[in-house]
C-alpha cells in the first residue's frame, strides 16, 4: 500500500462507527496454515472437503476424517498468530469492531482479540457426533485415536466443527446478524466469500449502506460489489495499518 492508501485506510477505520470484520482461511496463511481452496498446498487439493468436514464423510471413513482433523491441529499448534491476527486484536481494543471468523483455529483468541465470533466452531474441541448426546471435551491430544464418546458409547467423538449441511450455531448467526446489520464499514479478510452463510453478511451489511472494504491479494466473488478492494496480503495491510495508527 502506498501512503495515500494508508492514509485513506485510517481515515475509513477512524471515521466509522461500528466496525465488523469477518475473517477466512487467507488470515491466517501468513501463520503457515494451509487455505482451503487456493492450488499447491491447499487443504481441499489434498482432500475432497465434501468427503471430509462433512456429516457423509465421516460416517463413510471416521478414521480419515479424524486423522485430517488430528493432522490440522497438528499444524495449528505449531503455528503463531501473524500481524493480521494482532493488528485486528488492536482494532478491537481501539474501535468498536467486532470481529467475525470462518476459521477454526483459534488463532485470533492467541492473538489477544478479546470477543470472537466463531461462525464455524473450533477445532480444540470435541463433541459426540449423537446430537442428541452432550457430551463435549477440550482436545488438546493430538495424538488421540478416533475413540467412542464415554457418555453415550454409541458414537464417535469428533471435532467441535460446523460441517458442509450442518447448521450454524443460532445464537451465533443472531449475534453476527446483529452486528452487521449496525455496522457502517464491513471489512471481508482473507476469504474467498463462497461459503453461506457466512459469505451473505457482506451483502447485509451492503443493504444497510454499510462501506465493504476486503483485503484479498487475490479477485473474488465479492470484489466486484466491495467499495474498495486492498490486493494485499493481510499480514502486511495490519502491518502497515498499525504503524500509521500509532504515529
Ligand atoms: C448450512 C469448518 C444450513 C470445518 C467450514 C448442500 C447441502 C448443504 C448445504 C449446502 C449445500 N450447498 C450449499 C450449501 C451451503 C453450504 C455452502 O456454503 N457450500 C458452499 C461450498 C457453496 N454451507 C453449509 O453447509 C453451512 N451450513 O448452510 O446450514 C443447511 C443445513 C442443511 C442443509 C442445507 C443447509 C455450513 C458451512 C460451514 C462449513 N465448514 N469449516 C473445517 O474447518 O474443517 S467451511 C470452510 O470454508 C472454513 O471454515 C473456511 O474458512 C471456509 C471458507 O473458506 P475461506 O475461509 O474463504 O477459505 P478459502 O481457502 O476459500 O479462501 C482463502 C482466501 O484467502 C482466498 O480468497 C485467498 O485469496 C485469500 N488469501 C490467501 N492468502 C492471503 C489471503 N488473504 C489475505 N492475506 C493473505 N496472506
Amino acid at each position: 500500500m502506498n501512503k495515500r492508501e494508508i492514509n485513506q485506510l485510517v481515515d475509513w477505520i477512524t471515521t466509522a462507527q461500528r466496525i465488523v470484520i469477518m475473517t477466512g482461511a487467507g488470515v491466517s496463511a501468513e501463520s503457515g496454515i494451509a487455505t482451503f481452496r487456493e492450488a499447491k498446498d491447499s487443504l481441499w487439493a489434498k482432500f475432497n472437503p465434501q468427503q471430509l468436514a462433512s456429516p457423509e464423510g465421516f460416517a463413510n471413513d471416521p478414521e480419515t476424517v479424524w486423522q485430517w482433523y488430528q493432522w490440522r491441529r497438528q499444524q495449528v499448534l505449531s503455528a503463531s498468530p501473524n500481524p493480521a491476527h494482532g493488528g485486528i486484536a488492536k482494532l478491537q481494543l481501539k474501535f468498536d469492531a467486532s470481529l467475525v471468523t470462518q476459521n477454526v483455529d483459534g488463532l485470533h483468541q492467541k492473538a489477544g482479540s478479546p470477543e470472537v465470533f466463531e461462525l464455524h466452531g473450533n477445532l480444540f474441541r470435541d463433541r459426540c457426533n449423537n446430537s442428541v448426546c452432550s457430551y463435549q471435551r477440550d482436545s488438546i491430544d493430538v495424538s488421540a485415536p478416533l475413540t467412542l464418546c464415554p457418555q453415550c458409547e454409541s458414537s464417535y467423538l469428533r471435532p467441535s466443527v460446523v460441517w458442509f449441511g450442518e447448521s450454524l450455531s443460532a445464537h451465533v448467526l443472531d449475534q453476527v446478524t446483529e452486528k452487521t446489520a449496525r455496522c457502517d464499514l464491513f471489512i471481508s479478510v482473507g476469504t474467498s466469500a463462497e461459503v453461506y452463510p457466512a459469505a451473505g453478511f457482506a451483502d447485509l451489511a451492503q443493504s444497510n449502506s454499510a462501506r465493504i472494504l476486503e483485503i484479498n491479494p487475490n479477485v473474488t466473488v465479492l470484489s466486484t460489489r466491495a467499495d474498495w478492494v486492498i490486493a494485499e496480503p493481510a499480514g502486511k495491510v495490519f502491518q502497515s495499518l498499525m504503524e500509521a495508527l500509532e504515529k
